[in-house]
């Protein structure tokens, strides 16, 4: 009898686990966000983003819109996130979302790739 309830709850226990493995299967399906860039210049700008992004774990595409002063990202939510993505670009140089740029990488930048109006 005891070893019913055991073989039971092991049935049990399998199936749950088939079960969160189907549901993090399903998680991981692409996701895509929009990334504001507002410090974003000129095509050099572009490329260094992009390269930045692509380099995160999970990204699976990404395209800089200059004109908007936007990514569009493409990636696997179970290996990154937004904040993830924002800190690539922030390295990179440039401010993502509400993020400010991280002051040596934006330093770094070829003149051109410098906000015009800044006061650094
Ligand atoms: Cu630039």
């Amino acid at each position: 009898m005891k070893f019913r309830i055991f073989a039971l709850l092991s049935v049990f226990v399998i199936a749950t686990g088939v079960a969160n493995w189907i549901g993090c299967s399903a998680k991981s399906e692409a996701t895509t966000v929009e990334v504001k860039l507002p410090t974003l210049q000129c095509a050099v700008c572009v490329n260094t983003v992009e390269t930045a992004v692509k380099q995160v774990d999970g990204v699976q595409s990404v395209s800089v819109d200059l004109n908007a002063k936007t990514a569009k990202v493409t990636f696997d939510a179970e290996l990154t996130s937004v904040p993830a993505l924002e800190k690539a670009i922030v390295q990179s140089g440039y401010a993502a979302n509400d993020t400010k740029a991280d002051s040596t990488a934006y330093q770094q930048l070829p003149s051109c790739c410098k906000v015009p109006d800044a006061a650094q």
